[in-house]
């Protein structure tokens, strides 16, 4: 049972994103809301943002200095609604769809970016924060509120994941991130979404988002979901086990040694 239809796979497979609406009810978006608001309190760093010479092409001095984001990881080992959240079956489905039967959730993590000032994120690839060995890895991002040009929504270079990972500016005061002047966010994409829509693309996409200038948070939650079998080589969350959230990981080292 397909969850996507075939041209949104091939859209998907062609740009490298693909936005699935009203993924999330109104009345789950309501109480991923209210727990948000609690996960902030309670549990969310708030920062500056991602560090490097980048924020100077995005930001004037000033607005550099006032920029926030507040983040946290895992969220649902916190909350059981951010636990049903990366089980939904329409959402899992359409990433088996993508990425065959087997689906392992590798990370979460909140990105909220601040009133009068929301923190903007530079062009990159999310490969990089977290490599593996093969291209089949698909972050969701569940839109809590919705993402507009003003508020800094998502934005792609469409077909950029077919080139492959990219080499990455980086360094000990320097987030991982594409040159600005090659890497134009000008010329990328907009993807505005709804609260409670999902915006899934390939972890080799090029992206990134404007900062938020409105006088209301923007709450974005990505959720990393991988094949099982594409093997993990460094960055956040290695040698972490995942829960399942379709189908199943195999121990191919047994089934071969022991002939099961
Ligand atoms: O939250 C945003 O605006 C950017 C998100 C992003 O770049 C990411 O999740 O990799």
């Amino acid at each position: 049972m397909h969850v996507l239809t075939g041209e949104e796979v091939d859209f998907f497979q062609e740009h490298g994103y693909l936005k699935l609406r009203a993924v999330y009810s109104p009345s789950e978006v309501e109480e991923l809301s209210h727990e948000l608001e609690r996960l902030m309190v309670e549990w969310a760093e708030e920062t500056p943002g991602w560090r490097g010479p980048w924020r100077e092409a995005y930001m004037t001095a000033d607005e550099s200095a006032k920029a926030r984001l507040s983040a946290m990881h895992e969220l649902q080992n916190y909350s059981s609604a951010y636990l049903r959240a990366v089980v939904n079956e329409r959402l899992t489905g359409a990433i088996a769809d993508l990425i065959g039967p087997n689906v392992e959730l590798h990370h979460t993590t909140l990105h909220a970016k601040a009133p009068d000032m929301g923190t903007p994120f530079p062009m990159h690839q999310d490969y990089p924060f977290y490599e593996h060995q093969g291209p089949a890895y698909v972050d969701a991002i569940a839109h809590i509120d919705a993402a507009t040009e003003e508020n800094g929504c998502l934005k792609f270079l469409g077909g950029s994941h077919r080139a492959g990972p990219l080499e990455h500016i980086r360094g000990e005061h320097s987030s991982p991130h594409l040159p600005t002047e090659r890497y134009r966010l000008e010329d990328a994409v907009s993807v505005p979404a709804d609260a409670g829509d999902v915006v899934l693309f390939s972890y080799l996409t090029v992206h990134g988002s404007a900062p938020n200038r409105t006088n209301r948070w923007r709450r974005l939650v990505r959720f990393g979901y991988r094949d099982p079998d594409n093997v993990q080589t460094t960055g956040q969350g290695l040698g972490r086990d995942g829960i399942m959230v379709r189908g199943q990981k195999q121990n191919h080292e047994r089934v071969v040694r022991d002939g099961l």
